[in-house]
């Protein structure tokens, strides 16, 4: 059965009625950029495919019911519970956190029965979490007829994630599911939040884009994702510029750092803004195999100065560029999920098939893979 029918049959079963519409809103992979949206830097991600659907009807008082099919429960709060960043936890942490950052914004947000289904891959760095966000932030802004411009939508999301469920995300992955389009991959500077669509249609070009994850465990991502931001925050400080995006000499700068880690944490942030950079300046002109090195690049720079991968992550791009690959880097935020290869279409199968060997002569789990095609936005479906 397809996600939305899962989701409004889910809606019928759990509250005896049928749903007023359905919203879907997609996962993503990052190009290219990462850990440069805290930095006020640029990313380049695309939406995938891959949606949570939320189906959902309004109610007259300020509650919320929030079926899910993962979770296979059923969560209730109120407008105490939402009103308490926090008090609300585990996965309905991001529904109640929509609903707060709504409400503390002053706007008048319908109470509401709702039910999920999704084929986001949870726990893979693809961004399910946002991609849940996003969808229940689109059906809520249209059941409560509120006036939400699309481009405000991205930081109303990642606040809710940031101050009720905790997490100090940038905003690129909530970027990616309500502002993307179709067959384009998002250039976003996350200073000014300016959007480009950048034309990234890969099978024109006879080529794919192989998303393997990895199925590695995430360690101590959350502790480690924070101690990177704050190092990144603390070198800017002591660098005396607002952000790491506003380092122009590099080498000036890294003179200026007291040490070592500090030092490779910043190379990793200026030299992944050019990165993108250089990529879209590659897209735009229709060089599309080009951008394979720079995706490498990337890949050893979150390797070795970022220090944010994990052996399986690091063999998973190693023996994709071994099979032929013409660049490939780990896309998240890191310590395990997903590595993409840019590859010929042909040889999709072949370059996974490679990978797949390595892992179970290293005895690593399989890994599980797909052709990413970029896919649309966050959106009502029905
Ligand atoms: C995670 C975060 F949620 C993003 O904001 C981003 O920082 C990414 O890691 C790393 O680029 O997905």
């Amino acid at each position: 059965m397809s996600v939305p029918s899962r989701a409004a049959d889910g809606f019928s079963a759990a509250y005896g009625t049928d749903p007023a519409g359905l919203w879907a809103a997609p996962g993503r992979v990052n190009l290219i950029g990462e850990h440069t949206d805290y930095n006020d830097g640029f990313v380049l991600p695309f939406a995938l495919p891959h949606r949570v659907v939320v189906a959902a009807a309004p109610v007259p008082e300020p509650r919320w019911r929030v079926w899910s099919e993962q979770a296979a429960e059923t969560v209730e709060f109120g407008a105490a519970e939402a009103d308490d960043p926090g008090r609300v936890d585990g996965w309905a942490g991001y529904v109640a956190g929509v609903v707060w950052t709504l409400r503390s914004k002053g706007y008048e947000v319908p109470g509401a029965d709702l039910a999920v289904a999704s084929d986001v891959p949870a726990g893979a760095g693809l961004s399910s979490s946002a991609a849940l966000e996003s969808a229940v932030l689109t059906a809520l802004a249209d059941l409560g007829d509120l006036s939400l411009p699309v481009e405000d939508r991205p930081a109303l999301a990642q606040r809710a994630e940031n101050d009720y469920v905790g997490m100090p995300c940038g905003i690129m992955d909530q970027s990616a599911s309500i502002r993307a389009e179709a067959g384009h991959a998002l250039f976003l500077d996350c200073r000014t939040l300016a959007i480009e669509q950048i034309p990234f249609d890969v099978a024109a070009s006879g080529l794919a884009v192989l998303v393997v994850d990895t199925q590695a465990p995430h360690r101590h991502a959350g502790g480690e994702y924070a101690s990177r931001r704050r190092a990144c925050e603390e070198a800017a400080a002591l660098l005396g510029v607002p952000a790491l995006r506003d380092v122009d000499d590099l080498e000036g700068a890294l003179a200026k750092l007291p040490d070592d880690v500090m030092r490779r944490r910043v190379r990793h942030v200026v030299t992944e803004n050019q990165r993108v950079l250089d990529t879209v300046d590659l897209l735009r002109a229709g060089r599309v195999r080009e951008i394979g090195p720079l995706l490498t690049a990337s890949h050893a720079s979150m390797r070795d100065d970022f220090e944010i991968t994990v052996p399986e992550v690091d063999l998973a791009v190693s023996t994709a560029l071994t099979a032929g690959a013409y660049g490939a880097r780990m896309t998240g935020g890191g310590f395990g999920g997903c590595v993409l290869a840019l590859v010929d279409a042909a040889e999709t199968e072949r370059v996974a098939a490679a990978v797949a060997a390595a892992y179970a002569e290293r005895g690593f789990t399989a890994p599980v893979w797909f052709a990413a095609r970029p896919g649309a936005g966050a959106e009502r479906i029905e």
